[in-house]
């Protein structure tokens, strides 16, 4: 991955975008400042956040693939998916009422996560090695939120917002992958009793494992692997779908279970 950013101006982003997320501010898009920034610079960024957050006491508990599915890179403009952390900090219990304070516009999807049992590391992860190395998988909803202003962003600067990550929740009956037909896995996602979207777990790259082998690979081209024990988010399986506070989300996973959650 080519780098054209100095330490400085990393630096420079990685606290510009600790502030949106901190304080719930947007701010604009990073390249336009930096027109000539890359998506290994938007890892780079990526990278000093999470080691400002852990040397704060955050815990790394896992991380999250993101704009997996062609229903995502169509609504967000993007044809490349990318990876993110997940903290201690992000993590809400099922059926909890969820605050919106401090999130700028949130965003629901419904996804697929996954418990690994091995570690696992790149290059050349397959979706055979991630299902192998897999402990349970589970149904959970991850609360997305973009700190762009009015949603416009580009992949560099939306890497270097980790991945818009801010809240996930994680329930429903856990069950061992190797039972389970994962891509064929039906989801429908509703909002205050009404449809919103619905679709198979197939339009994460063909299967959920597929794009947690992909984020395993770019975990390498980062110096990092997958420690045992990690949780991960394998991607939206549909767009995501915009909540405010007394919004109630259900998410119905067919052999998963369901997970419910409100906003406040
Ligand atoms: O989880 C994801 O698919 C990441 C989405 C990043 C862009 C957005 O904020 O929708
Ligand atoms: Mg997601």
């Amino acid at each position: 991955m080519t780098r054209s950013l100095n330490a400085e101006a990393v630096i420079r982003l990685c606290e510009r975008v600790e502030g949106a997320q901190t304080r719930g501010n947007a701010i604009p898009r990073l390249t336009e400042e930096y027109p000539g920034m890359t998506i290994a610079d938007g890892y780079a960024v990526q990278t000093a956040l999470r080691h400002r957050y852990l040397a704060r006491g955050h815990r790394l508990v896992g991380w999250k693939a993101g704009l997996t599915s062609k229903a995502k890179m169509i609504q967000m403009g993007v044809d490349v998916p990318s990876i993110g952390f997940l903290t201690d900090r992000m993590a809400r219990p099922e059926g909890s009422d969820i605050s919106v304070k401090g999130l700028i516009h949130p965003r629901v999807e419904c996804e697929v996560a996954f418990v690994t049992g091995r570690d696992l590391s790149g290059p050349g992860c397959t979706a055979a090695d991630v299902l192998a190395a897999t402990d349970f998988v589970l149904p959970a909803i991850e609360i997305i939120d973009s700190r762009f202003s009015g949603f416009k962003f580009d992949l560099e600067s939306v890497v270097a917002d980790n991945g818009s990550a801010a809240l996930f929740v994680g329930g429903g009956r856990p069950r061992r992958a190797a039972d389970l037909d994962l891509a064929s896995l039906g989801v429908v996602m509703e909002k205050n009793g009404e449809m919103m979207v619905f679709a198979a777990a197939a339009a994460v790259l063909g299967h959920p494992a597929a794009a947690v082998a992909m984020l395993v690979n770019i975990l390498h081209d980062l110096g990092e692997s997958l420690p045992a024990g990690s949780l991960v988010l394998s991607g939206g399986i549909t767009e995501a779908i915009p909540v405010k506070p007394g919004d109630h989300v259900t998410a119905r996973f067919q052999a998963l279970g369901s997970v419910s959650i409100r906003f406040v």
